[in-house]
């Protein structure tokens, strides 16, 4: 039987991934709006101590810039209200606003809400605010993470904030500016132990040089891209969106990897390594895992990216 996208989810299905992150997402999910903000500026503070942070640049920052304005002159009062408000998905016009920007930009919001936080500008967390019983146990299971999964669990509760963007009735979206490719002589060529096919070199080589173009041309048509914990992406138009809007500046240091062939001429290839994300650099390494299935003209017919249980994971090559 021919593979179809449901069907290449489950290439390599030995892979463990980190489930812990979708398990502390779901058990944050279920609490306070009070106790999610406090929780996550425990965990921020807690992470402070050990990783720094990237500023985002002013290009990321421009979209946020008259939201983050219109909070800075509330009061404190009415400045934890819109946290609350963007917690529990209220419908409100921040909360909206929110909902058309792009990760990064969500991120950069709570960047400066977090300084402005700390400074005394914004409404704090009061002093001695006491988590519930429940929110103390999530704090304490995303201290037990590895960073990679730590910074995961943050990013997803950013990204789940604000309304609901489906529910918008027009779906402009606001996203940073897509940065030019690096030049050739800056580019950097990946080496992964057991695996040559120009494929998968080529996209690990694009993706750091954030050349997006000759990217998606590795990509058949109808093809799908899995990114940690969500749905597959369908299609080269929806993932070189993907891509612009999701992936510039990561640095993907892939180790090892295994080849095989698969029916009708296709090929399954794993490959392990680490991932840095531009926020937080050589700071945190992701162990992640690329599986691949090539079609018979060598084209990409799906890519699932899995943020790895564990270290030892990096060592998982087989079926
Ligand atoms: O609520 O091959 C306060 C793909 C308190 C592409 C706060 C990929 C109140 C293909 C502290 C102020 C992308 C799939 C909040 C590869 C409050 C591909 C603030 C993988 C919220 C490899 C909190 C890429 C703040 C990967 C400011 C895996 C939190 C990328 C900030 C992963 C958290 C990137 C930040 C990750 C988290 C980035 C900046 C996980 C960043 C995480």
């Amino acid at each position: 039987m021919p593979f179809t996208i449901d069907s290449a989810r489950n290439i390599f299905p030995n892979t463990l991934t980190a489930d812990a992150v979708p398990a502390t997402i779901a058990r944050f999910n279920q609490l306070s709006a009070e106790d999610q903000l406090a929780l996550i500026w425990f965990a921020y503070l807690e992470m402070g101590k050990s990783l720094t942070i990237a500023a985002p640049g002013a290009a990321s920052m421009q979209f946020a810039e008259p939201t983050l304005e219109a909070i800075q002159k509330m009061s404190f009062q009415e400045q934890s209200q819109v946290m609350c408000d963007l917690a529990n998905r209220a419908d409100i016009s921040i909360g909206r606003t929110y909902a058309t920007w792009s990760p990064n930009i969500k991120l950069g919001f709570w960047y400066r809400l977090g300084e402005w936080m700390e400074a005394g500008k914004v409404a704090p967390i009061p002093a001695g605010y006491k988590l519930s019983a429940n929110a103390a146990a999530v704090l304490d299971s995303i201290k037990s993470l590895e960073s990679g999964q730590q910074i995961t669990v943050l990013r997803n509760a950013v990204v789940d904030m604000g309304f609901d963007a489906s529910k918008l009735g027009t779906s402009q979206r606001v996203t940073e500016p897509v940065v030019p490719p690096k030049d050739m002589n800056q580019r950097q060529q990946v080496a992964i132990a057991g695996v040559t096919h120009p494929t998968i070199l080529s996209y690990m080589d694009n993706l750091n040089a954030n050349d997006f173009d000759a990217l998606i041309e590795l990509f058949a048509p109808d093809g799908a891209l899995q990114p940690p914990f969500q749905r597959p992406i369908v299609g080269q138009e929806s993932i070189l969106r993907f891509f612009r809007e999701e992936c510039q500046n990561l640095k993907l240091l892939p180790e090892h990897g295994v080849s095989e062939p698969a029916e009708d001429g296709f090929i399954q290839i794993k490959v392990t390594g680490k991932v840095q994300t531009p926020w937080f650099g050589g700071g945190v390494g992701m162990n992640i895992a690329w599986r691949f299935l090539l079609n018979s003209e060598g084209k990409i017919f799906f890519v699932a990216i899995d943020l790895l249980a564990s270290p030892k994971e990096l060592l998982n090559l087989g079926r």
